[in-house]
C-alpha cells in the first residue's frame, strides 16, 4: 500500500499539517477510492496502489506542535510546547451544505447555542459549589456534536462521549438532565447514582450510555447494529472517539468487526489536537486519522469540525450508507479542544497562539456570520431574539436542575441491579430471524437469548 506523501519542512517525521497534496483529495464523495497507479509509459503498474480520502475542508491548517525541554537554575527539566506554522491564515468560509435547507441550518445553530450556553451555566454551577465532581466541556466542538447527531434519523442509535453534550440536546434530552446529572440530583437520569455522563436511554432515544474506557463504545455500537440487523433492520449507529482514544486496541477491533460484517457504524473521530496534555504529534504518526479507514477497508472522510455544514453532509452520507447496509464510515472532524480536559485542567500546556488561531474559527461565530451576513437567512434582530430565547431556556433549565432535591440515602439501595419484573428485555424491531439448517443449532444465538 502506498499513500502519496509530501515531506514537510516543519515536520521531522514527514507528517505535515498541511493537507494540500498529501492525500488525493476527491471532494464530494464519501466513497473509498482505490486505483492502480500508471507508470510514465501509461501502462498500469501493479506494484503501486493509491487511495483517496475525500477532504471537504476549505482550509487545511498548517500548524505543528513541538515539545521543548528547558532546564531551570536548579537543573530541573520543564517540558513545554511550541506551535509553528501560519498562525495568521485567513478564516475560511462555511461550505454550503448539499442537503441542509435554511430551517435546518437555523435549527442546528440553535442547538449549538444551547450546547454552549448550557456549558457556561454548568461552569457557573461548578463555581457555586453545586456540582459533585468535575465538569467536561465541548467548547469549540459544538458543530461536530450537534450537526452529526442532527444527521441521524429517529430510529438510528448513538452513544456520546464527554465532548458531545450537544448531541444529547439534539436527540431530545433537556439541558436540565445534564445539569442534574452533574449535581447528582434525585431527578437526574441516573437518580444521583453517577455524577457525569454515564446514562443512556435504550427505550425512547436509542442512546447507549457512554463508556469511560476509551474505544469500548465502538464494538458495543457495532453490536447494536448487528442486533438490529438480526431483527431485520439496517440502522445507523453513531459514536465518537478522540484523537487520543483512537489509539486503543479495542478501537481497531470494533471498527474491523463493523467492517467485515457491513454494519452501519458511523464513527466520528474528534481530532481536537490534544488528548489530555498530549499533543496529537505524540499520539499518532500518520498525517490524518481518516487514513486509518484505508487499513480497515472502509470509506474515510475529512471534514472541518468547526463547520456544521461539512459535518452534517459527511454524517448524513454515512447514515445513508448505513441504511443501505453498506457498512461503516470513519469521519475525521478537525478542530481544537478549546478548554482543558475538564474543569480542573487550565490547559496551561497549550501554546497560547494555538488558542488564538482556533478562537478565530469558533464554530458558533462562523455559523452566525454565515446565517446572518452571508446567506441573510436571519436578520440581526431575529438572531438577537434567538439568542435571548436560548438564554431563557437555559435559565429555566438551570432553575429546574437547582430545585431538584438530592436523592434520599435510602434510595441508594434500589435501582442499581435489575430486579425481578424490573423491565422486560425484548427485541425492538422484531423477532430475530431464525436460520434454517440441518445442523444442531436451529436458531441464531440472538433468538435463543431473547426468548
Ligand atoms: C482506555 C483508557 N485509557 C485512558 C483513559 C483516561 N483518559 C480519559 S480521557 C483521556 C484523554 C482522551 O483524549 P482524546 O481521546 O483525544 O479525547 P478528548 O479529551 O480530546 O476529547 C484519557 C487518557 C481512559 N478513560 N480509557
Ligand atoms: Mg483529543
Amino acid at each position: 500500500m502506498a499513500i502519496k506523501k509530501k515531506k514537510s519542512k516543519h515536520s521531522p517525521n514527514g507528517r505535515s499539517r498541511n493537507g494540500s497534496g498529501a492525500i488525493h483529495a476527491r471532494v464530494g464523495t464519501a466513497a473509498l477510492g482505490r486505483s492502480v497507479e500508471r507508470s510514465s509509459t501509461g501502462s498500469p503498474s501493479q506494484d503501486l496502489r493509491t487511495y483517496s480520502i475525500p477532504d471537504y475542508r476549505l482550509e487545511r491548517p498548517d500548524l505543528t506542535v513541538r515539545q521543548a525541554v528547558e532546564k531551570d537554575k536548579d537543573g530541573t527539566e520543564h517540558v513545554h510546547y511550541d506551535v509553528q506554522g501560519d498562525l495568521n491564515a485567513p478564516v475560511p468560509p462555511i461550505r454550503d451544505s448539499k442537503y441542509l435547507d435554511k430551517k435546518q441550518c437555523i435549527e442546528i445553530y440553535r442547538y449549538m447555542l444551547l450546547n454552549r450556553k448550557m456549558e457556561i451555566a454548568l461552569e457557573n454551577l461548578y463555581k457555586q459549589g453545586k456540582v459533585v465532581g468535575g465538569v467536561y466541556f465541548g467548547l469549540g466542538q459544538e458543530a461536530c456534536s450537534c450537526a452529526s447527531a442532527y444527521a441521524l434519523d429517529q430510529d438510528d442509535w448513538f452513544a456520546p462521549m464527554i465532548r458531545n453534550q450537544g448531541s444529547l440536546l439534539v436527540r431530545g434530552f433537556a439541558a436540565s438532565d445534564t445539569m442534574m446529572q452533574y449535581m447528582a440530583k434525585a431527578d437526574s437520569p441516573t437518580r444521583g447514582r453517577d455524577g457525569t455522563s454515564h446514562f443512556g436511554d435504550i427505550e425512547k432515544r436509542n442512546m447507549v450510555s457512554p463508556i469511560s474506557m476509551l474505544g469500548d463504545l465502538i464494538p458495543v455500537l457495532s453490536g447494536v447494529a448487528l442486533g438490529a440487523r438480526l431483527q431485520g433492520r439496517n440502522v445507523a449507529v453513531m459514536t465518537y472517539i478522540g484523537d487520543g482514544g483512537q489509539s486503543t486496541g479495542v478501537t481497531y477491533e470494533g471498527i474491523n468487526f463493523a467492517a467485515v460484517q457491513n454494519l452501519g457504524l458511523v464513527l466520528i473521530v474528534e481530532s481536537n489536537l490534544w488528548a489530555y496534555s498530549t499533543p496529537s504529534e505524540l499520539q499518532y504518526r500518520c498525517k490524518d486519522l481518516a487514513e486509518r479507514a484505508i487499513g480497515y477497508g472502509i470509506p474515510g472522510v475529512i471534514v472541518d469540525g468547526t463547520d456544521a455544514c461539512q459535518v452534517y453532509d459527511a454524517a448524513r452520507e454515512a447514515v445513508e450508507r448505513a441504511h443501505r447496509g453498506e457498512g461503516p464510515t470513519l469521519i475525521e472532524g478537525k478542530m481544537m479542544r478549546m478548554k482543558g480536559h475538564a474543569i480542573h485542567d487550565a490547559a496551561a500546556y497549550v501554546p497560547k497562539p494555538m488558542f488564538e488561531f482556533w478562537k478565530k474559527r469558533d464554530p458558533i461565530a462562523r455559523f452566525e456570520n454565515y446565517l446572518v451576513k452571508e446567506k441573510k437567512w436571519l436578520t440581526a434582530k431575529e438572531n438577537a431574539e434567538l439568542i435571548s430565547d436560548v438564554e431563557r431556556v437555559i435559565e429555566a433549565e438551570r432553575e429546574i436542575a437547582v430545585n431538584s432535591p438530592m436523592p434520599t440515602p435510602e434510595s441508594a439501595e434500589g435501582g442499581v441491579f435489575c430486579e425481578d419484573g424490573c423491565h422486560e428485555i425484548k427485541p425492538k424491531y422484531g423477532m430475530p430471524k431464525v436460520k434454517k439448517g440441518s445442523a444442531r443449532f436451529k436458531e441464531t444465538e440472538a433468538a435463543v437469548h431473547l426468548k
